[in-house]
């Protein structure tokens, strides 16, 4: 059964397309380890499609054959969603040959690409016509639109531009039973009854497979400028947050919170980049002002902000980048964090997002119960303020071995956190999604009834469950 349908797999999309431990000299260890490394799976096969028929065709051969598929784009994923179980039985769906621009409409202001088009890629296809595509993440370079749109991925421009749903006119999907359904039709309104789209993207590969999307384009701006400034306390980085939002209105694009010790992993692993100001200040925020005018007139909003700013008290030092040079130099560090904090050692994360308003006050008091239940604890709290969204990670004290801080504390570390977040209204995964990492948790956090629909709506589009199971529900 298993040779048989690994035949017809080579018959769909072609021997090459097709691989298996059979073959000794192929690693799938690509496919099959996550990102952090925290999972090896062990695939049947690796299937890396080269067209939507194909995707189509290998649905409805999985299917009949009742062996479940799990997409994967770039399996830059932190929550262990993109690779395969360790049965053995499960077909990893590599999207990463079906990477196409198919088609540019600039009146419509869109673009049409392939799943496994790396996000890089498509902002460069963008800018070469001249427009903006305003998804930017630090795994940009080997993360896909199918990926991004499966997870519904953040990143540092959603305060102005939103999440990638924001940014998503129309999908094609392969559905679980292998028909194919072509909404990549760029429209702004359409009220003709429920919104699949929607329902698609944030669904991590377990409703179906997203073989092209016709994605938003914006103008470029005229002028763009990159702050770096000290702030004495998170209360301070969130006064500066509505400063920015009255000075710049539309032009604040990005607006990011970094700790102490989350900058002070960069400067340790990575010193050549030069951290600006994070020895003697507790946070620092990293501002980007998009203008539509010119240089000059960013420039003059800025340092108004930045000078009101300091009057108040709300920021004790600050940079503003000479060139885009610099600019790239400041999200640079930003962007190394996750990668610091890798170095250091395992950690454990926490996507998670609260009232803007609300963070300071989470921030302390998680800090002082963490710090009773867990002595010697190092937190590395940065992440997407303009949003409400923190990476509130717990790095092992110093000295303690990852991977037994993990197995004596990750669930009750999660557990405390998670608690604290529904105290403030907050919710549990903002931007990377469920996968397998916090599938046991959401029962304990999400509303029954929100479950229950959630739980209908994968009967009713999954019966056989053969797309990604046991991610997101169980
Ligand atoms: P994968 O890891 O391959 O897959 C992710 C999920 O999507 C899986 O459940 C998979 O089954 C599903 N999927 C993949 N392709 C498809 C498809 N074609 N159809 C249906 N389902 C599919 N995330 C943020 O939101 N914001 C950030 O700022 C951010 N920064 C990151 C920085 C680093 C250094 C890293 C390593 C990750 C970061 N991520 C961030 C997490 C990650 O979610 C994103 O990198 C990205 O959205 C995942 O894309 P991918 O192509 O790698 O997807
Ligand atoms: C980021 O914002 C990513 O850099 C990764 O979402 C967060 O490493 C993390 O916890
Ligand atoms: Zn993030």
């Amino acid at each position: 059964m298993t040779q048989m349908l690994l035949n017809q797999l080579r018959q769909i999309c072609g021997d090459a397309n097709v691989l298996t431990h059979d073959d000794p000299a192929t690693d799938l260890s690509p496919w099959e380890q996550d990102w952090r490394k925290r999972v090896r799976g062990r695939a049947l096969a690796v299937v890396r499609p080269g067209n939507t028929e194909q995707v189509a065709a290998v649905v409805k051969a999985c299917g009949a054959a009742g062996t479940s598929i799990v997409p994967q784009g770039g399996n830059t994923g932190l929550v262990v969603g993109g690779v395969p179980d360790d049965s053995g039985r499960q077909i990893v769906l590599s999207m990463t040959r079906m990477n196409a621009v198919r088609a540019m409409d600039p009146a419509n202001l869109t673009i049409t690409v392939e799943a496994g088009c790396v996000l890089q890629n498509l902002q460069a296809a963008a800018e070469a016509a001249g427009f903006l595509f305003p998804l930017s993440l630090g795994a940009e370079g080997s993360c896909t639109i199918g990926g991004n749109l499966g997870t519904n991925a953040g990143g540092t421009q959603v305060v102005r531009y939103g999440n990638t749903r924001e940014l998503c006119l129309g999908l094609e999907v392969v559905t679980a039973q292998g028909e194919i359904w072509h909404g990549l039709t760029g429209l702004r309104k359409d009220n003709t009854g429920y919104d699949l789209r929607n329902l698609m993207i944030g669904s991590e590969g377990t409703l179906g497979i997203i073989t092209a999307a016709t994605m938003k384009l914006y103008p470029q701006p005229a002028a763009q400028l990159t702050a770096w400034a000290a702030v004495p306390s998170m209360e301070a980085a969130v006064q500066l947050l509505g400063l920015a939002h009255q000075r710049l209105g539309p032009g604040l694009t990005g607006f990011e919170v970094m700790g102490q010790f989350a900058l002070s992993l960069v400067d340790k692993h990575f010193s050549h980049l030069r951290v600006p100001l994070w020895q003697n200040n507790p946070w620092c925020v990293l501002l980007e002002n998009s203008d539509s005018e010119n240089e000059q007139h960013a420039r003059n909003q800025f340092e108004a902000l930045l000078e009101a700013a300091m009057d108040c008290g709300c920021v004790s030092d600050a940079v503003v980048a000479e060139s885009l040079t610099q600019a790239k130099g400041l999200w640079h560090i930003r962007e190394s964090i996750t990668l610091a904090q890798v170095q250091e050692g395992l950690n454990i994360k926490h996507d998670i997002s609260i009232p803007v308003s609300r963070i300071p006050t989470f921030v302390a008091e998680t800090d002082a119960l963490l710090a009773r239940e867990v002595p010697g604890v190092r937190m590395v709290d940065f992440g997407h303020l303009g949003d409400g969204n923190l990476h509130y990670n717990v790095q092992a004290p110093e000295g303690v071995d990852g991977q037994a801080f993990l197995r004596d504390n990750e669930d009750r570390v999660n557990t405390l956190v998670f608690d604290q977040v529904a105290k403030f209204n907050g919710s549990i995964s903002a931007e990377h999604g469920v996968g397998e990492l916090k599938v046991g948790k959401l029962p304990l956090y999400k509303d029954p009834a929100a479950l229950a629909m959630m739980r209908a709506v994968k009967q009713a589009l999954d019966p056989q469950n053969i797309l990604n199971p046991g991610r997101v529900l169980t």
